[in-house]
């Protein structure tokens, strides 16, 4: 199939799982072409099958908005006329779908469907939003399939847009050959002395994921046990947590590395993740470090649940109860027998569910099931 994938292309989730379902397909010999506005992160494009088509928005003075949506649009429409595309793929409902809409309309010689993937704020803070529900509710009842990354933002679709079509529930995964945990000794001596356990927070540092949560539980946790802690990702609560790192005392026991791609070293590398989130659909990186053998102390929102099963592959907690996740973390560092079970049967788990191997079936039935319908 020639297909057409649409993602935002910075440093976040819904990114991340459409660049790793792209890489996924043309190694399946699928080809892929990518149409956004930067060439999204985890992107190479020296893999066969794999292009990329960067969108290009004229500004005017009179625009004090540009309108990005519609430049996407035309150039979606553009693509799939000359690379002969099957379909387009969106990821994240604003403004993909939109555009994704308007491209299928404006192709007049044959028809060309779209699939939309929820990947949560596009439903659960951005879509809610007065100025973009109705605009996000016609283009998913509009998208010739529909998926949600877990049971949780399904069913909160279905209730709080009172959207009645189906839904098809396709979790995010992990490439279970490439995501492994690997010895890398001289990587972890950089971030840990010998002896001293290694916490790791991984995100886009936005406001939902409460940054400021996971250097306080390891705070508390730093007080009671010796132990460092590795921020991986940038976003704009960076400079508050440094911040609290250094009014906690903590600064000398924290590195802040910034945004990564070798994801898969670095997880490696570590014992304990944080994920004291305020929102998670889904939770990509619990999900990575479950397939490191890295269990995930957190908080029980969305679909996080679906993913980790509290007290066997981590704890969760209610939001904001940093004094409960930092005494959890403290008995499981204290108990390297019970933190390595729980590694494990976290990547147990992956395995079973989660690989990419017996998830990229499902998306290709899918397209297979759309193509059908639109002939
Ligand atoms: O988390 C965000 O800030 C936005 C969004 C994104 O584009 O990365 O994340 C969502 O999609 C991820 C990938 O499917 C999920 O793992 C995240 O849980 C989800 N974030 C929220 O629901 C807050």
């Amino acid at each position: 199939m020639r297909i057409g994938v649409t993602c935002y292309p910075t440093y976040g989730g819904s990114g991340i799982v459409a660049t790793e379902l792209g890489r996924e397909l043309a190694e399946r010999g699928h080809e892929i072409h990518f149409i956004s506005y930067a060439q999204p992160i985890r992107l190479n494009t020296d893999q066969p099958r794999i292009f990329y088509h960067e969108v290009e928005v004229a500004t005017y003075p009179l625009f004090d908005y540009p309108p990005y949506t519609l430049a996407l649009a035309s150039h979606m429409a553009e693509v799939a006329e000359n690379e002969k595309l099957d379909l387009l793929h969106v990821h994240y409902a604003i403004p993909h779908s939109v555009s994704a809409f308007l491209a299928r309309a404006m192709t007049k010689a044959r028809r060309l469907p779209f699939i939309t993937t929820l990947h949560g704020t596009d439903i659960t803070l951005v879509g809610a939003d007065r100025s973009y529900l109705p605009i996000t509710r016609f283009s998913i009842e509009a998208s010739d399939g529909v998926t949600a990354i877990s049971e949780y933002l399904c069913r909160t679709t279905e209730t709080e847009f009172d959207v009645h079509r189906p839904i098809e529930i396709i979790p995010n995964f992990v490439n279970c050959d490439r995501y492994h945990r690997r010895p890398l000794p001289q990587l972890r001596a950089r971030f840990a002395p010998p002896g001293e356990p290694l916490l790791v927070h991984l995100s886009n540092f936005r406001p939902v994921k409460r940054v400021l949560d996971a250097v306080e539980i390891f705070a508390r946790v730093a007080a009671q046990t010796p132990a460092r802690l590795l921020m991986v990702g940038d976003g704009p609560d960076r400079g508050q947590a440094e911040r609290r790192a250094r009014e906690l005392g903590v600064a000398d026991r924290v590195t802040f590395v910034g945004k990564q791609d070798a994801i898969h070293r670095l997880l490696s590398v570590s014992d304990l993740m944080l994920l004291p989130s305020e929102m998670e659909s889904f939770g990509l990186a619990a999900l990575e470090a479950m397939a490191h053998e890295v269990p995930t102390v957190g908080t029980r929102v969305g679909g996080v649940p679906e993913l980790v099963e509290d007290g066997v592959t981590g704890c969760l907690f209610p939001v904001g109860d940093v004094g409960a996740m930092a005494a959890a973390a403290v008995e499981l560092l204290r108990d390297p027998d019970r933190l390595r079970a729980m590694g494990q049967a976290g990547r147990q788990r992956a395995e079973e569910y989660f690989c990419a191997s017996s998830i990229i079936p499902l998306y290709e039935a899918l397209y297979e099931r759309v193509l059908n319908q639109s002939q």
